[in-house]
């Protein structure tokens, strides 16, 4: 008969293999990046002694206490040399908080630190915290910066539904003790900000993302802009869209910037989120611009469509349909790991380098917003094309 001791060896082992189970590189692809095929975290990945209590006199059958649903959308940052993800796990109470996990090369063996991050409620408490974008900004703080989710004050007595997306801001020097900042006063309720690594004119900059309601942007065009002066006390007085939605591409209904952008000689390289709507719901994909150096806010490359869309088993889940990024890693030497969660279910890796993503920005036709302009652009590439297989 199998012991609880044993039972419990058992779990531990399967933990470790699975958590140090080698990802490798998908051979096929599209020379713009690599998939991998395994995903980088997923519930499963998340430590036993946090679902199980492993004491043989509380939990005689070996149960499962504390299940855990999902790990997903991650801010990212190398720290002391290794890969770090603040992963947005979610409970099966559908609580998110965020957990730290780290890897010694950026696409596998990923493992959480004992304890999820305390992050301090003394502002005023959120129901539902996660998706959280990191900077080290020039100022020498970490800032978090991550949506805050509380129930809808003005919701008609029994709408239980009717939430406001609000963005709260914290700040570290270790990742480990956060002080908690007052949440960014705006206008309209926020997701997806996301603070600029360098002073602008003197003042932060932060990339919003403007919405009517807690799922409906409505009114609100697109990726923003805004200058704050104090990052204790942060406001949006102004805020500029930079980058607009428009009908019938691939950002339509939503968009969102992604982790913050990488500075490249060319200019500022973004990844970011765009959403359209279909008979089955919404759909969530990855698209790319830049932006000048000596202007964030212009864009100076719009690649046409989806850099990544769900693929395989990425397509299904909590959300299907879904990718998300909050989160990538560019090395010294150039090599860039992009972090992304499928269908709010599981994070991933994908890697390229950052000169591979200028280029994909700068020489990718952009989009010309009509099937005409779409045809005369394939239809050039054709006719050069043709020309040197003829040669
Ligand atoms: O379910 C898909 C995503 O939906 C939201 O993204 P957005 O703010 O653009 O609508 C977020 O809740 C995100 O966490 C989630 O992955």
């Amino acid at each position: 008969m199998t012991t609880f001791q044993q039972k419990v060896e058992a779990l531990l082992a399967d933990h470790e293999l699975l958590i140090t189970k080698p990802n490798l590189p998908e051979e096929k692809g599209n020379g713009i990046y690599t998939r991998y095929n395994s995903p980088i975290l997923t519930a499963a990945h998340t430590p036993v002694f946090w679902r199980y209590d492993l004491d043989e006199q509380t939990n005689p059958y070996l149960m499962e206490r504390i299940g855990m649903n999902a790990t997903m959308n991650s801010g990212a940052i190398k720290w002391n040399g290794k890969y770090v993800l603040v992963v947005r796990v979610e409970g099966d109470d559908r609580k998110s908080f965020f957990a730290i996990a780290e890897s010694p090369n950026g696409v596998d063996n990923f493992r959480f630190w004992d304890y999820p991050v305390t992050m301090p409620d003394d502002i005023i408490p959120a129901t539902n915290i996660y998706d959280m974008r990191l900077t080290a900004h020039e100022d020498g703080w970490v800032y978090g910066i991550f949506c805050a989710e509380r129930h809808n004050p003005n919701a008609p007595k029994g709408d239980l539904s009717s939430a406001t997306a609000t963005a709260a801001i914290a700040r570290t020097k270790d990742l480990i003790n956060w002080e908690r900042l007052p949440d960014l006063k705006t206008k309209s309720q926020q997701r997806n900000v996301v603070l600029h690594p360098e002073f602008v004119n003197g003042k932060y900059a932060l990339y919003t993302r403007p919405q009517d309601g807690f799922i409906d942007t409505g009114s609100g065009g697109g990726i923003g802009w805004a200058l704050v002066d104090d990052m204790t006390h942060a406001e949006v007085k102004e805020e500029k869209i930079i980058d607009p939605r428009y009908y019938h591409t691939i950002k339509e209904v939503k968009n969102g910037e992604g982790p913050h952008p990488i500075k490249t000689d060319k200019g500022w390289l973004h990844l970011a989120h765009g959403v359209r709507g279909c008979a089955a719901g919404l759909r969530y994909v990855l698209y790319m611009y830049m932006t000048a150096l000596e202007d964030p806010t212009k864009v100076i490359a719009a690649p046409a469509g989806y850099f990544m869309a769900p693929e395989g088993e990425e397509r299904i889940g909590d959300v299907s349909n879904v990718l998300f990024t909050n989160g990538w890693i560019a090395d010294e030497d150039g090599k860039l790991f992009i972090y992304y969660a499928s269908s709010d279910t599981r994070m991933h890796v994908a890697t390229s380098t950052v000169d591979k993503l200028v280029d994909y920005c700068m020489n990718t036709p952009q989009d010309g917003l009509t099937t005409t302009a779409s045809v005369e652009t394939l239809k050039k590439m054709i006719h050069h094309n043709l020309e040197i297989i003829h040669k």
